[in-house]
């Protein structure tokens, strides 16, 4: 008991000394879960976060623009990739956690349950979306767990240029006909109160946020990275010309912040527990992929398993 208390202790003063916690070393069972947890809802958000934006990669109005979307789809598979690496360091197979999200046992993030129903969403998604993942995922490159950390420098990196091409696409159509300027005022209407939901509850109704904290897997409460998010955003909606769908929105002197309005958490809980506009359709894409992947997956195993004859071979 003694010995699992100084471990315990040992852990907490790594952390509180900003010592980045690694694969091998002791770590509380709980620390390893809500890594596990959070990581692998992160993974399985950046590759169901594919499939809203996949959806235009053979509509997109020019060849630049076309480029621009598949790197950026791609980019999201690569972080996939990395977290689903960064969680399987922790002791888990790929297998199980494929088949939590493929189960429905899995979260993802709630915004990718919501259409992209013209070219202005890609924009918004873009802006608003990777907006959003960065002010959430910055800190965590300074998370105590060492893979997760350093998997989020290049995430990061590659999620401003997300920003940028989403904020390019939405300056070009403001700046364009008034039918295009209309697409993406409508666009910022249906996506922005999503995007403050992505930081998940208010902090009162976050169960985790008080721990993860402590453990410094969270840097900063869900809700003041909400604000600090609608800080940054409004003065480049303003820039744009279009307008926040938010009536209570108003700068606040007092704070130096925004104001807003309250959030719909019925609107926010129904979609993380299934029931929202593309939850279903989401998930059996993802579900069908995976199935069509089982040859590539079989075919790898049998070279790799030749490999290993061939290697033994020669060898002998
Ligand atoms: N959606 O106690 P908390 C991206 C759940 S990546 C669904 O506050 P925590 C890139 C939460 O899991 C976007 N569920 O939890 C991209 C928990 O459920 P559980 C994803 C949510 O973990 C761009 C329960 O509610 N980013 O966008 C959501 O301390 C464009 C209680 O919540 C990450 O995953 C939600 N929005 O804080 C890709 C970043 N919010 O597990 C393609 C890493 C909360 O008890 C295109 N994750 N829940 O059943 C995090 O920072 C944290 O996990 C939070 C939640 C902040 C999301």
């Amino acid at each position: 008991m003694n010995n699992i208390t100084s471990l315990e202790l040992n852990f907490q003063s790594a952390i509180d000394k900003d010592e980045k916690i690694e694969a091998r070393d002791w770590m509380p069972d709980a620390y390893r879960k809500t890594l596990i947890r959070q990581i692998s809802q992160h993974a399985h958000s950046e590759i169901v976060g594919m499939l809203p934006e996949g959806n235009w990669i053979t509509r997109a109005p020019s060849l630049r623009r076309k480029l621009a979307l598949l790197a950026k789809v791609q980019d999201e598979a690569g972080h996939g990739l990395y977290l689903y690496s960064a969680a399987e360091t922790l002791g888990i197979s790929r297998d199980e956690l494929l088949d939590q999200l493929h189960s429905g046992k899995a979260k993802y993030s709630s915004i990718f349950n919501y259409p992209t129903l013209t070219w202005a969403d890609i924009g918004a998604v873009g802006w608003l979306v990777d907006g959003a993942a960065i002010m959430n995922q910055v800190p965590l490159c300074r998370c105590s767990y060492g893979p997760y950390a350093r998997a989020m420098v290049r995430v990061c990196k590659e999620e401003s240029f997300h920003q940028r091409q989403g904020y390019e696409i939405l300056l070009t159509l403001c700046n364009g006909t008034p039918e295009q300027k209309e697409m993406a005022q409508d666009a910022l209407n249906r996506w922005w109160w999503p995007s403050l939901m992505m930081f998940g509850p208010s902090d009162g109704d976050s169960p985790h946020s008080a721990q993860s904290m402590t453990w410094k897997i969270k840097r900063f409460s869900n809700d003041e990275l909400r604000q600090r998010f609608v800080d940054m955003t409004i003065p480049q909606a303003e820039i744009l010309g279009i307008t926040v769908p938010d009536p209570l929105l108003k700068w606040n002197d007092k704070t130096g912040h925004y104001d807003f309005g309250t959030i719909n958490w019925d609107d926010f809980w129904n979609v993380v527990n299934g029931n929202g506009p593309c939850n279903k359709e989401r998930l059996a894409a993802r579900v069908k992929a995976h199935e069509n992947g089982s040859w590539v997956r079989e075919a790898a195993t049998a070279y790799a398993e030749k490999h290993k004859n061939q290697v033994k071979v020669s060898v002998a």
